[in-house]
């Protein structure tokens, strides 16, 4: 296959270098200024009054060559049907000079266009790795790609501490500042974080991405962060091309928006000059790490070869303004640099940028035919990666008795006699922070408040607000915070205070922590136990942001876990059994918590405390596991089986036992989890009845009770099928929400009528 014939940057480069001038007489990069009367050799600077040294500014040179010619060999590569990739980093490669006023330690989160970042970052390993091969694995999708083996082509090395991203713009930008949060967060607790207590975090991003909301939420939570003198090492950096696909930023717009906010200190410099990219960047770095505060560095440079290799540029820019931006390529600029301090010949400078795409383009052949992954199990494997008897030794992890002591005052939950459902998940919270050193409980109104309905309360007290915190109001940081936490060795609990409100910050979950197990082939995991209150049946309040019933953008999410603990004792072991799967496996969780039932004591009569349940003593716990994935049956009836969770359990367990007075036999599962769907259980107590009513309090479209039925039918249950739900409808004020929301006359009639 012939390689791409030379464009006009190409083009462009080779003519404009063989007119640089040389200036002085050409010295030796790794050479040194002689010193009068025989001092100590000083390194030869690039350009006087930069800090750049010409040895170093060749070294970072051929990364950008080599960053420069990969993009070219995406486009040969898909041109040859062996490459899936064409988003390129040309005109951005002074990103190499940020890299290198960095540590390999300083976690990275990159933007698409940072690859001669990561070609110097590769280079600063030792041994170096060959961050030109990295890359291409990743271009052609195989399985031997160090990060996501062969499932997506993106920036990432754990060895290099580069975490990789994803395509959704900024999305990354809330876990970046929840890491920058958590680092100094960790060292504080004496939590070994896998960076030094010194680390910065970097996340790149373009000029468009800057006004994303998750962009500017982010941005905003740093600043009230640093605002309250919270650690927060952070750099940010804005590769600023002018252009979001086709639509132009605004000239000026990400200096005039971005400097002179509170706590992020902005730093400028042009992202063609090399050595002015260092100079800011090592400042910016400085800055950041002496000061543990965000700063801003904002680079302005060009984007070359369009959005993609797919995107026509003519189509919305016109030739001249294509060609005004030849100017500004940054290989000409570390050309001038090289050629200007006589470190390189203009001729040298041609004769290394075609033997770095000599080696690019042959490396490319190389892997062109590499293996890629070729079944369904193997795409999948880092999402089925689970171990059952780990996260069953971890849930009955307590801590000391003394500890335990000290952390309840004296007064152990198991003391207390019978507990409501609100009351047994603060004991709960209360023993993990004493048994986890790592784990820490955060969200809006949390700590002082103790939550709004109390599920919180005298957390802060007793573990302190290092540990227990009240967070700014953005669902999106809240979740940030988790992502980055669990990356720096916590064990994250955040609250979403109510289900209405996930939904606005839902990528965080969808996009962020699901995926990053499977774009990292499982090498970095986010452990986080997400609790958020929601469904429906607050009497007489809330209207539908309070009584949001809507579980479907969490359904589908693969490999995520979903508990709805509807009782007290099953809240306490099922919260056990998340936060050992978070531990033990890295595992995102989600523990929704029907707020109905938080301090509800009766079942059947008023006063009989049916909804009360005393608390498992340590020494219990292990015998009283709960697996995820594992239903609770009531009763032994034969006559029907009612499938349900939630609020719906206590509405079927009140039906079934007006039923049994009549003679009729119920059993009601009750679910627990909706992923993974207690499947096997859900199978055996249908087939005992063949007479199955599912009662779901969710939507009667995209709702729990979907699943539970296609389940039933998947697995060969071929006797009678009932489903009650509630309407697709949102939830409206007062007693009118009782006419769209699952009854229990509905689940009564509906389950007479599959009796008749
Ligand atoms: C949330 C989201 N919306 C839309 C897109 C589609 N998209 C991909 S890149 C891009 C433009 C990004 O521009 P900018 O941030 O300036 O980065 P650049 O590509 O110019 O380096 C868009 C709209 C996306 N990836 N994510």
């Amino acid at each position: 296959m012939k390689p791409v014939p030379p464009d006009q940057v190409e083009t462009h480069f080779s003519a404009a270098v063989s007119r640089l001038a040389p200036g002085g007489p050409a010295r030796q990069a790794g050479g040194a200024a002689p010193q009068p009367g025989g001092a100590a050799a000083r390194p030869v600077m690039i350009r006087e009054n930069s800090a750049l040294t010409a040895a170093r500014c060749l070294e970072l040179f051929d990364a950008q060559l080599a960053s420069r010619h990969l993009d070219l060999a995406a486009r040969w590569l898909q041109a040859g049907g062996t490459g899936f990739y064409t988003i390129g980093s040309s005109g951005h490669e002074g990103s190499a000079g940020v890299a290198a006023a960095l540590r390999l330690t300083d976690p990275a989160l990159l933007h698409y266009r940072s690859g001669a970042f990561y070609q110097v970052r590769a280079g600063q390993a030792s041994p170096p790795r060959d961050g030109v091969r990295d890359v291409l694995l990743g271009l052609v999708a195989a399985v031997a790609d160090p990060i996501s083996g062969g499932r997506h082509k993106v920036f990432g090395n754990r060895e290099l501490n580069v975490i990789p991203q994803t395509s959704t713009i900024a999305s990354h930008l809330p876990r970046a500042v929840g890491l920058a949060f958590s680092l100094a967060r960790a060292a504080k607790l004496g939590v070994t974080a896998p960076w030094p207590d010194d680390a910065v975090v970097v996340g790149s991003f373009g000029d468009a991405s800057a006004n994303h909301s998750t962009a500017a939420g982010a941005i905003n939570t740093a600043a009230y962060c640093g605002y309250q003198g919270l650690p927060l090492p952070l750099l940010l950096v804005c590769e600023d091309n002018g252009l979001g696909i086709s639509v132009r930023t605004p000239r000026g717009w990400i200096a005039a928006s971005q400097s002179g906010r509170p706590c992020v200190r902005y730093f400028h410099a042009d992202g063609a000059d090399l050595a002015a990219v260092y100079d800011t960047a090592v400042s910016a770095a400085a800055w950041v790490r002496q000061r543990r505060e965000t700063a801003f560095l904002h680079l302005e440079m060009v984007r070359f070869g369009g959005h993609a290799g797919s995107d026509v540029e003519s189509g919305y820019r016109g030739a001249a303004e294509i060609a005004a931006d030849l100017d500004r390529d940054p290989l000409l600029g570390t050309a001038r640099l090289l050629v200007e301090a006589g470190v390189l010949t203009p001729a040298e400078v041609l004769a290394r940028y075609e033997a770095s795409r000599g080696r690019v383009l042959a490396m490319a052949a190389e892997v062109a035919g590499a293996p890629r992954l070729t079944s369904a199990a193997q795409v999948m494997a880092p999402l089925a990666a689970r171990r059952p008897d780990a996260v069953a030794a971890d849930a009955a992890r307590a801590a000391a008795p003394a500890t335990r002591g000290d952390a309840f005052r004296g007064r152990r939950p198991e003391d207390e006699g019978p507990l409501t459902l609100a009351q047994a998940i603060n004991r709960s919270l209360a023993d993990a922070l004493a048994a986890r050193p790592e784990a820490l409980v955060f969200g809006e109104d949390v700590a002082r408040k103790g939550g709004v309905y109390g599920v919180t309360r005298g957390l802060l007290g007793r573990f302190g607000a290092g540990r227990v915190f009240d967070t700014v109001l953005d669902e999106q940081s809240i979740l940030g915070v988790a992502l980055g936490g669990g990356l720096a060795g916590l064990l994250p609990v955040p609250e979403i205070q109510y289900l209405a409100y996930l939904h606005n910050a839902a990528d965080q979950i969808r996009g962020e922590a699901a995926t990053l197990p499977f774009f990292s082939a499982g090498q970095y995991r986010n452990p986080m136990v997400v609790r958020i209150a929601g469904l429906a049946y607050q009497r007489g309040f809330g209207g539908h942001f309070h009584n949001d019933n809507a579980v479907a953008a969490l359904r589908d999410i693969p490999g995520l876990i979903i508990a709805v603990p509807a009782r007290p004792d099953d809240a306490a072991a099922m919260l056990r059994s998340c936060l050992a799967s978070a531990s033990a496996d890295g595992s995102v969780c989600v523990f929704l918590e029907p707020i109905a039932l938080y301090h509800e004591r009766d079942l059947l009569a008023p006063g009989d405390d049916g909804w009360l349940a005393p608390y498992d003593p340590p020494w219990r716990w292990a015998d009283a596991h709960v697996p995820p994935g594992r239903a609770r049956i009531y009763g032994f009836g034969d006559d029907l089986t009612i499938v349900t969770f939630g609020s719906g359990l206590r509405m079927s367990l009140r039906v079934a036992s007006r039923l049994g007075r009549e003679g009729i036999g119920c059993r009601v599962v009750d679910l627990r989890w909706l992923a993974p769907l207690p499947v096997q259980d859900l199978l055996r107590e249908a087939s005992v009845t063949g007479r199955v009513l599912v009662a779901d309090e969710t939507r009667r479209t995209g709702g729990v009770s979907e699943g539970i039925v296609t389940a039933l039918i998947d697995g060969g249950y071929a006797g009678l099928l009932a489903r009650v739900t509630s309407e697709d409808s949102f939830i409206p004020l007062g007693d009118a929400a009782a006419t769209v929301l699952l009854s229990e006359e509905s689940i009564e009639e509906a389950a007479r009528a599959l009796l008749k």
